[in-house]
């Protein structure tokens, strides 16, 4: 299991920019890959330079910005993309075909003994150039199995450094990945990647069992941004392994996650989700008062992840009708304010009572308790109507 040894091949300024509202300009995805790279990913992998002419050219740029990450480029499996790609100065070149049925008769038509040979020609091309080639199976889980491995095979004869899996339509289930990676790894020695789309939910934990099987190289974006509904979110796959074990993450700088994903959902015009792995709004509040009870007591009771291990603070929410008097005197004491039992306990019911009829705002409550405990006695009424405030 290489849960220990693995790499992220962050492929934001790739698959992320064939997201539908993607257009990074040049100097936005030097920003990108300059945060990626203080993160600390091990490798970029960029647009194809066969893209378009300023695909070319952002390549050339980003590979020769002295990066730590290794820089990579992805192309197709032809020699003349190779040869442009190599031309951009990246440390290596990710190269993908086609395997599944579908692809073979709708996208490039070529029959597995065409592609085997077209990808041993590629292969020992890119490889006589001195950089770091990587062969994937496009649609490898739809693909028939003795196929991919006939490639797989024939690519690792060559000394290929990396194959691929990609699950290209987010189909695989993770016992599936587990499965087919564990049964490659006991048949080649080339390391193995796994690239998985999220159409079915299940991306985060195909990449987890792929690495439980022995992959080494996990390709992710930034927000999970790629094709339809995307592939591994970065901040997702971090939230998995640090679940594990928070030192397989400790390579990264964790606090610059939120940075991360702020800058590429302002760059692609959307929020970050509210139910997103550690940067959502709401990754770190409790609610019912039995929660924030216990974690007021202990964080770890409710959390999985420690919100200051990625520069975050941890949220108790106390104004709304589920909340208990430990939350609403943890409030008090944060205002500077004392409350014995019977007062947390009497005004959690005030609470209570004003949230039984309409959403609270902090404000609120604080208005409650600073007016309960600021002179005027605790059993007066609040006046509702005043302390609504909006
Ligand atoms: C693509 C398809 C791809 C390739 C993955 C890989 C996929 O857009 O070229 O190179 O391993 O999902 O199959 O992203
Ligand atoms: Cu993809």
């Amino acid at each position: 299991m290489s849960l220990e040894n693995f790499s992220v091949i962050e492929s934001t300024l790739r698959e992320g920019e064939q997201f539908v509202n993607a257009f990074f300009t040049t100097d936005q995805k030097i920003r990108i890959a300059q945060l990626l790279d203080q993160f600390g990913v091990e490798y970029l992998e960029l647009t194809s330079p066969y893209a378009s002419e300023s695909s070319f050219q952002d390549c050339c740029t980003i590979a020769n910005l002295g990066l730590k990450a290794k820089t990579l480029t992805h192309t197709r499996c032809h020699i003349e993309d190779a040869k442009r790609a190599i031309d951009t100065g990246v440390d290596g070149i990710d190269v993908v075909i086609g395997t599944s049925s579908y692809l073979r008769e709708f996208s490039h038509g070529k029959s597995i003994d065409a592609i085997v040979e077209i990808a041993q020609e590629v292969v020992s091309w890119i490889k006589s150039q001195g950089v770091e080639v990587r062969f994937s199976t496009e649609d490898s889980l739809r693909s028939a199995r003795e196929d991919i491995f006939r490639v797989y095979e024939a690519v690792d004869a060559l000394g290929v450094n990396r194959v691929g899996i990609a699950d290209t339509v987010g189909i695989g289930t993770p016992r599936q990945i587990y499965d087919l990676v564990a049964d490659l790894r006991s048949r080649i020695s080339a390391d193995i990647e796994f690239h998985g789309h999220n159409d079915s939910g299940c991306a985060i934990a195909n990449a987890y069992a792929a690495l439980e099987a022995g992959a080494t190289h996990i390709d992710t974006s930034v927000l999970g941004i790629g094709e339809r509904n995307g592939i591994t979110p970065l901040g997702g796959l971090v939230a998995r392994l640090y679940a594990t074990d928070s030192v397989l993450v400790e390579k990264y700088d964790l606090p610059l996650l939120k940075e991360l994903d702020s800058l590429v959902a302002e760059l692609v015009g959307i929020d970050i989700p509210f139910n997103n792995y550690i940067t959502g709004f709401s990754a770190f509040t409790h609610k019912a008062g039995i929660h924030a009870k216990a974690v007021l007591n202990n964080p770890s009771t409710y959390e999985a992840l420690k919100p200051e291990d990625f520069g975050l603070t941890r949220y108790i929410h106390v104004a709304h009708r589920l909340t208990g008097w430990n939350a609403v005197r943890n409030r008090a004491e944060q205002l500077g304010l004392e409350l014995t039992d019977d007062q947390a306990k009497m005004l959690t019911e005030k609470v209570k009572e004003m949230a039984d009829d309409r959403v609270l705002t902090l404000d609120d409550v604080d208005t409650l308790l600073r007016r309960n405990l600021g002179g005027e006695s605790a059993d007066s009424e609040p006046e509702l109507e005043a302390v609504a405030g909006d």
